[in-house]
């Protein structure tokens, strides 16, 4: 049978406006799953009670990819004139006021290569029901707002699938005839469909146990592939932390008897928070020093900390309808940020969301397809896990915490539980317990939930006698839909570093609350001023603290200044941006000059301040030395010049270290010293320093051995992907062979290899986009993994800029006949691959034409998705 001859009409704009409540409820749904090695049928009992008159329609929402086998209302078959079904529905004439329904489907897992709803990976059967891939199982109303208790029965070969999990507590299991047997698994907990799973197969398992602070043993285990058992501590670990952190932080304890993780190799997202079981990319659950860098530890803690976190976040309250999404995502990823800044180092950790947020959030708050953080609008509600709603939705929550201080904020979250908990919520719902517990007005705050764009913030500073006045004009440019934008409530926070480098504390007029070295200042209009009194001459204001609103400063600060901040400022943010602000400053002038100049003697005092600087945490130690990406500087310009950038900030690295060479390999070596291989915060610190180090003994003329004998003694991932990285980007004579070694060494482990790709697709060699092309043949390489996938292709099209914009076009048109290619295989994976060729208004002409063009073939394709499509014709328009 050809599952996608029955293609779907094309999907209809889906609105917020339109939104109606269910007119009816289902009390509970039994669901049976017999598995067979190449098809499974799929049987559904749900009680309905409808709330409108009986004899009215009940539709039901389905997918093109099953077959109907039995449907029926209180055991009686439904008539064929009774019922109605397309490729994306299920409408049964009428139904009495409350009935059981019955149906059997029968659906193809092996066959499904888009990895929604039933699935197969790695030898395993997998379910993905989010955002709407319950449909792809059973006729079903595949909304949030329909909540309802599952008891689930799996049955399957017992030899080729030993493991059958569903959500909730295990209920039962057994053997059957013909070498089968089943589980039963029971939710008592309502949900929606789309945190339904299902996972059976032949699994090794590492178990632990978690007692709750009320007493409440759970039992916790990580299902993973034998091979892989040896990798799961650390996940295991930081599960555990993570449980114990939302009970010492929030109150909230988990509510099973049970907690699964199940690792998958072939899977669209990063993971999945299914009550009970999660589902999880083996990128965030699998880690071992040998094969995973500190970077991929850190992110296994934050991904787990994520999932565990929407037991409370997501599952125990829902979102009334997608449009909510950020309640549950921004919510859970401020969430998972506050978790991973107690658990490493907080100033760092906020560098590296801020840096995310700059990177991946503002060109898409930029560009065509920006939206806001509670859309308004979607044709297909998975382009819609964006960075605005989930980066961007969690700076919009952490606005709130800081604008109501963190005691009304967690009085607000127990709010928000009391009222809510067991039902499907909104962004307004939470907006209103954090106002009803704080007592602060947050309308005009709301408008971070409705405007797309990033805000603009220009300030500058007056004296009048004693007093410093700072004035602020905000503004937000049009976005897609929004011509105009009202101002927003912004809490800015501010300090005053006094001559002598420490904090002033400032008496203030305007809307601004001291605490002990700084304030607050609530930006509310278009144009505001704050009077600091008796402010000592020569005091620098640090502005914007933290990070504490996501928009784009434009201040007045000298050189001097900035220098001064970076070096004196308490605040690590500030310090960072100060820092970053000066370097850029400087390669923005080379760039629209196209000069390539001296070394300012202050940058290079910096620089060295920073080299010499034996007080501050290394990591952070790490990132001041860093120069600003060339992602962050085209940022800076009017019009993106992708080559110029890449030559100043190389001229500018390699004066620099040819400047302070000397030390800057002295503090490597000292860095070498002592050091064994822990994953402590401070050995960890240490190998980001000589990491960042060893970027700029890339550029010495002696850097050649020294990053060879780096790769060489590397006893952990970390250390050798950071010489890999950069001999990947060089000439060296052993360049070829090192990556040929490294690939036999790790070919047998698929996300070591997906670095080796990586690694590739991030050199700036010029002859880069020619290689990424003909890696798309090598061995190793596949279209149906999005791994694999994303690591050679989003590497390439979304890190590697210069080569990226090849002058040429071929970068773009690369990426366009990847995305066609994709698409037949997996369109929601095909759609997160488009965003690149969207950005076409900040080149000039011929890559302009030449992006647009490649768009424009995209939409050539036969059968091209909703997905996609959705995407490529906002991208053009
Ligand atoms: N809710 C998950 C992310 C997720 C979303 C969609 C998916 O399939 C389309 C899969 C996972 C999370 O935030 O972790
Ligand atoms: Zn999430």
């Amino acid at each position: 049978m050809d599952v996608r001859s029955a293609a779907s009409a094309p999907k209809q704009e889906i609105r917020l406006e339109d939104y109606k409540a269910p007119v009816f409820t289902i009390d509970k749904i039994d669901l049976t799953f017999r598995l067979h090695d190449d098809h499974a049928e799929v049987e559904a009992r749900s009680l309905f009670k409808m709330h409108g008159d009986a004899g009215g329609a009940l539709q039901l929402d389905g997918g093109p990819f099953m077959d109907l086998l039995a449907l029926e209302i209180d055991g009686q078959p439904v008539p064929a004139d009774q019922f109605v079904k397309s490729a994306d529905f299920l409408q049964i004439r009428a139904v009495p006021k409350t009935f059981e329904l019955g149906i059997i489907t029968k659906v193809y897992p092996k066959q499904n290569t888009r990895l929604e709803g039933l699935y197969f990976s790695g030898g395993n059967f997998c379910t993905q029901c989010e955002a709407e891939g319950f449909r792809h199982i059973t006729y079903f109303p595949d909304r949030p707002d329909v909540l309802t208790r599952y008891m689930v029965r799996v049955e399957a070969d017992k030899e080729s699938c030993p493991v059958l999990l569903s959500n909730g507590n295990p209920k039962e299991s057994g053997d059957l005839e013909n070498g089968r047997h089943f589980a039963v698994w029971d939710d008592p907990h309502l949900k929606p469909s789309y945190l339904f799973a299902l996972v059976a197969g032949d699994l090794a398992c590492q178990s632990d146990s978690f007692r709750t602070a009320s007493g409440r043993h759970v039992e916790l285990n990580i299902f993973v592939a034998e091979r892989d058992l040896d990798k799961c501590d650390y996940a295991m670990q930081s599960l555990k932390r993570a449980m114990v952190w939302d009970e010492e932080e929030y109150g909230l304890e988990y509510d099973l008897d049970v907690y699964n993780i199940v690792a998958v190799s072939d899977f669209n997202m990063g993971a999945m928070e299914n009550k009970g079981l999660n589902v999880f990319n083996t990128k965030y659950v699998l880690a071992s020093p040998e094969t995973a860098t500190d970077a991929d530890f850190d992110h296994v803690e934050g991904v787990i900390g994520h999932e565990y976190f929407h037991n409370w976040t997501g599952n125990r309250v829902t979102c009334r309808d997608w449009f909510q999404l950020s309640l549950k995502e921004g919510l859970t990823v401020f969430r998972d940020q506050e978790f991973s800044s107690d658990m490493t180092s907080r100033a760092v950790k906020r560098l590296d969301d801020v840096r995310v947020l700059r990177m991946l959030q503002y060109p898409e708050d930029a560009g065509p397809l920006a939206h806001p953080v509670r859309p308004e609008k979607y044709i297909e509600i998975n382009n819609f896990y964006t960075t605005t709603v989930y980066n961007k939705g969690a700076e919009v929550i952490r606005m709130m915490h800081c604008i109501i201080g963190p005691e009304a904020f967690r009085k607000g979250m127990d709010l928000y539980f009391e009222r809510h908990d067991g039902q499907a919520a909104t962004c307004e719902d939470f907006a209103t317990a954090m106002e009803d517990a704080s007592g602060v007005d947050l309308k005009q705050f709301r408008l971070w939930y409705s405007q797309a764009g990033t805000p603009k913030v220009v300030v500058r500073r007056e004296r009048d006698g004693e007093d410093l006045i700072l004035t602020f004009e905000q503004s937000c440019g049009a976005s897609p839909g929004q011509a105009l934008k009202l101002p927003y409530h912004m809490p800015v926070r501010v300090g005053l570093i006094g001559p002598n480098g420490g904090d002033v504390k400032g008496e203030i007029e305007g809307d601004g609350v001291w605490s002990s070295s700084e304030c607050v200042l609530h930006l509310r209009n278009a144009r505001q001023s704050f009077r600091f009194r008796n402010v000592p001459e020569g005091t620098v204001p640090s502005i914007l603290r933290g990070f504490s609103a996501p928009v784009v400063l434009d201040h007045d600060l000298s050189d001097d200044e900035l220098a001064f901040l970076a070096v004196q400022d308490s605040d690590a943010f500030v310090r960072w941006e100060a820092s970053q602000d000066l370097f850029s400053r400087h390669l923005v002038k080379q760039v629209e000059t196209n000069g390539v100049g001296h070394l300012p003697e202050l940058l290079q005092q910096v620089f060295v301040g920073h080299l010499e600087d034996k007080d501050t945490d290394p990591a952070l130690i790490a990132e001041l030395l860093a120069l600003p990406s060339e992602i962050a500087l085209g940022q800076k310009l009017d019009v993106l010049m992708p080559e110029r950038v890449h030559v100043a900030r190389e001229a500018l690295a390699k004066a620099l270290a040819g400047a302070s060479s000397e030390k800057i390999i002295a503090l490597y070596h000292s860095l070498t010293a002592g050091h064994g291989y822990t994953l402590d915060q401070s050995a960890k610190a240490a190998r980001r320093l000589r990491n960042m180090l060893l970027t700029y003994i890339a550029l010495l003329p002696d850097g050649e051995a020294i990053i060879q004998a780096h790769y060489a003694q590397a006893d952990n991932m970390t250390d050798c992907m950071a010489a890999l990285t950069l001999i990947a980007h060089s000439d060296f004579a052993f360049r070829d062979q090192t990556l040929a070694d490294f690939y036999s060494k790790w070919q047998k482990n698929d996300l070591v290899i997906d670095k080796w790709f990586a690694v590739q697709a991030q050199s700036k060699r010029p002859d880069t986009v020619a290689r990424v092309r003909a890696l798309t043949e090598h061995e190793a390489f596949t279209f149906n993994n999005p791994n694999r996938l994303r690591s050679l292709i989003s590497t390439y099209s979304m890190l590697n800029q210069v080569r990226f914009h090849e002058k040429s076009g071929e970068g773009y048109r690369f990426l366009g006949e990847m995305i066609a290619k994709v698409d037949e295989i997996n369109p929601q994976t095909a759609a997160r691959l488009v965003a690149p060729l969207g950005r076409w208004g900040r080149v000039e002409e011929p890559r302009r034409g030449f992006m647009k063009d490649a768009l424009t073939s995209v939409l050539k394709a036969p059968n091209l998705s909703d997905d996609v499509r959705e995407l490529v014709e906002k991208s053009l328009a």
